[in-house]
């Protein structure tokens, strides 16, 4: 089946994990938006949830649709994240930022005390890094920054390039923080674990999108169906 009904049957199956009452995450991304999407129907029939949006596009999505927001201020503590991903490895680490959205959404898995990863099966690697992993940088002292992560990756066996991301009109790519975006082609991450950690040691580095122990559990379609894997 076509790639948007695998995403829509994970979305679908993620919402049965979502009990009236609960505090969630909201993700951000195409198949985020099918949840979000679907979730809005589910609160037109009279579930109560309340939900923090990962970026202003989930925002909208959401004011649009009715579904009722709050921020991370008044509730710090959710019960849920749904949210997509680049890459999935078997041990649940993902990359993601292909959306640009990965600071709010790694606040907001964080802030969660749990995380579903919906994708379709495309997105499950044996191991990281085919996907350029989204570095989120501070505009001052971009440069410098920039050449520090070089080494960073470079020490690490990322061949690069490392490209600054840009819109589709050529300009500079800027986050909803009002940071940049540095896309590392790595081919493959040995030691994602390591490479997290040396990426946050880069002062000017805000975040990435190496996503490590924060998901639950993911939720994968494909045209048999959606199924539950486990970390
Ligand atoms: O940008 C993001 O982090 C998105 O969640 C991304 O990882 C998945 O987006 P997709 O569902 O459109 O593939």
């Amino acid at each position: 089946s076509d790639p948007e009904a695998l995403k829509r049957d994970a979305a679908a199956k993620a919402l049965s994990f979502v009990e009236d009452g609960m505090r969630l995450g909201l993700g951000t991304g195409s198949t985020a938006k099918h949840f979000v999407d679907l979730l809005a129907e589910r609160v037109a029939g009279g579930l109560r949830v309340i939900g923090v949006p990962t970026s202003e596009v989930t925002r909208a999505q959401a004011e649009r649709l009715n579904v009722p927001l709050t921020t991370l201020d008044e509730t710090p503590e959710l019960d849920l994240t749904i949210d997509g991903a680049d890459e999935i490895d078997p041990a649940l680490n993902l990359i993601k930022g292909g959306g640009g959205a990965l600071l709010r959404e790694k606040i907001v898995a964080s802030a969660s005390a749990r995380m579903i990863v919906i994708a379709d099966a495309s997105k499950q690697v044996a191991t990281l890094g085919r996907y350029p992993l989204p570095i989120e940088v501070n505009l001052f002292g971009l440069e410098a920054t920039r050449r520090a992560v070089a080494k960073v990756l470079d020490a690490a066996g990322c061949p690069g390039p490392l490209n600054l991301r840009k819109k589709a009109d050529g300009h500079v790519f800027v986050t909803d923080g009002g940071h940049m975006i540095l896309d590392a082609a790595c081919e493959r991450i040995a030691d994602p674990v390591a490479l997290a950690a040396r990426l946050h040691a880069v002062p000017g580095v805000v975040e990435h999108g190496l996503f490590i122990g924060l998901a639950s559990f993911a939720i994968i379609a494909s045209p048999g169906g959606a199924e539950v894997v486990g970390r």
